[in-house]
């Protein structure tokens, strides 16, 4: 029997979705890199489905139905390209190699252009959900050679997640790297919502003394309103799960938090576009700092600070007050990412389709999250939105939320409690708003030091050398870097 589409990677990732695609009725060829895997999952998961298995590259190009469509769920980096080299002999001209797994967005613009001068179509594909998505509904946001698309998309249509109104959380992000470096966001954002999440989950728990069963409800009543999303629906979760001896289970947990790198990743280039993408940063930060566990421990017994001070005033008020600042940080990390994405695509020439983006990361996703439905509704009104902070929604959201905002990361300040994520998002909230920054004390200390020159305010454009000692010389520096 010929196969619609073949798979290679029969792990957690592979297996879900080889048995979510049988499950819309696509014949799927598994493979896999140690064959043994692949007669072992014939047997076990996939017994009574019509997934059929290859044992060699060449029996797998053999299997399936032309133009090929091949997926890869292996390990990122050199397994990618090993594989591609295997499979290449056994291809033809139009034929479609997806790379689904987390490969850094460099090697996608790379592979889709060596496969493109081979006439292999090739397609890097951000995956998300996890174990749980890619079984029943992951976020998918291909990108690559553009004319694979419609030969992939009825089967990627079919097994993604679907949004509340039924939109295929799916789509065509654009053309080479795309799809990968909007996944690498999408992980970058993950990453600040949990730390946003922690941040408050500390307060409740150090400044507020609040009980693990009185945080879940806090968490459960927010899951009901502007906050709904699936990261606070399992925080909820994890602040209710008792161990065997009644302690809840996370407060036993270690407090160092490990990281693959997709935040980093983000954080990484963010800096080399030059775009203030802050709190993805403070969060891979954080995971930094908590991860010193030893230093810190000396330094809980050396450094002077606030210590077990305890919130002295209107608990509920200031829970409520706790909500709105994390759903304004919230939107600033997304107006970050977005900033971010909008640079890449100009530094790319990709054509994002930002309403997209944010549908595709509606469901299936780790962020999915009704809010997402808003930035959706914020593109699709206004498709080149300058920032995501000036649509009107979230221009009157984050403009409600301001004094619960300043209060909660004050009160935080007052009782030594660290809020590096909120505070960073009113810092790159209040530094969008200013018109004037102190940048220009900075440029003058440049031209002092180092000749580095300026521009006036009344003349933008004309570089200009002041000689401020006197005894310095009229020269300057010849590279104005700003
Ligand atoms: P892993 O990331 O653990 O990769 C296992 C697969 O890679 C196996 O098929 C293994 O073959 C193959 N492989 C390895 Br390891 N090294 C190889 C090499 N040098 N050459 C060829 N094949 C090699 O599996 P996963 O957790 O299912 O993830 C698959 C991809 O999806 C990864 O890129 C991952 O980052 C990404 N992803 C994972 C998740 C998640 O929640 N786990 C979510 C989203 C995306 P073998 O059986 O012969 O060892």
């Amino acid at each position: 029997m010929s196969a619609d589409i073949g798979l290679i990677g029969l792990a957690v990732m592979g297996q879900n979705l080889i048995l979510n695609m049988n499950d819309h009725g696509f014949v799927v060829c598994a493979y896999n890199r140690t064959v043994s895997k692949v007669d072992r999952f014939l047997e076990n998961e996939a017994k009574g489905t019509k997934v059929i298995g290859a044992h060699s590259d060449e029996e797998l190009c053999a299997k399936l139905k032309k133009p090929r469509k091949i997926m890869l769920l292996v390990k990122a980096g050199s397994a990618v390209d090993a594989f591609i080299n295997n499979l290449l002999p056994h291809l033809d001209k139009g034929d479609i190699i997806i790379d689904g797994g987390n490969s850094h967005f460099p090697d996608s613009i790379r592979r889709t252009k060596e496969l493109e001068e081979k006439g292999i179509l090739f397609v890097g594909t951000g995956v998300s959900g996890g174990e749980e998505g890619a079984r029943h509904g992951p976020s998918l946001m291909p990108g690559g050679n553009p004319l694979a698309w419609p030969h992939i998309k009825p089967i990627f249509q079919s097994i993604a997640a679907k949004a509340p109104d039924g939109a295929p959380c799916c789509d065509w992000v654009g053309e080479n790297g795309a799809g990968h470096y909007v996944k690498m966001v999408h992980n970058g954002i993950e990453y600040g919502d949990m730390q946003l999440i922690s941040e408050i989950y500390q307060i409740m728990n150090e400044g507020l003394d609040l009980t693990y069963e009185e945080m879940a409800n806090v968490f459960d009543e927010w899951n009901k309103g502007d906050l709904d999303s699936y990261l606070i629906e399992i925080t909820r979760d994890i602040l209710k799960f008792k161990d065997k001896d009644g302690q809840p289970l996370v407060s036993k947990i270690l407090d160092t938090a490990g990281q693959k790198g997709t935040g980093k990743w983000t954080a990484i280039d963010s800096l080399d576009r030059g775009i203030p993408v802050t709190l993805i940063g403070e969060a891979v930060y954080s995971r930094c700092l908590s991860s010193l566990k030893e230093e810190r421990t000396r330094a809980s017994s050396v450094l002077d600070g606030p210590k077990n001070v305890k919130f002295q005033g209107d608990k509920k008020k200031f829970l409520d007050q706790m909500g709105q600042a994390l759903y304004a940080a919230k939107i600033v990390s997304y107006a970050q990412g977005y900033m971010l994405m909008r640079q890449a695509a100009k530094d790319y020439g990709w054509h994002l389709n930002n309403a997209g983006i944010a549908l595709m990361w509606r469901g299936g996703c780790i962020i999915r999250s009704a809010f997402l439905g808003k930035i959706r509704d914020a593109y699709t009104n206004k498709p080149d939105l300058e920032n995501l902070l000036f649509d009107s929604f979230f221009q009157k959201a984050t403009s409600k939320a301001q004094h619960a905002w300043r209060t909660l990361i004050g009160q935080a300040a007052i009782m030594g409690i660290p809020t590096p994520a909120h505070a960073t998002a009113l810092n790159f909230y209040d530094g969008l708003r200013h018109q004037l920054l102190p940048a220009n004390l900075i440029q003058a200390q440049r031209d002092y030091f180092g000749a580095h020159t300026y521009e006036l305010l009344t003349n933008p454009g004309q570089h200009v050398h002041t000689n401020w000692t006197g005894h310095g010389g009229d020269v300057s520096a010849s590279t104005y870097d700003v």
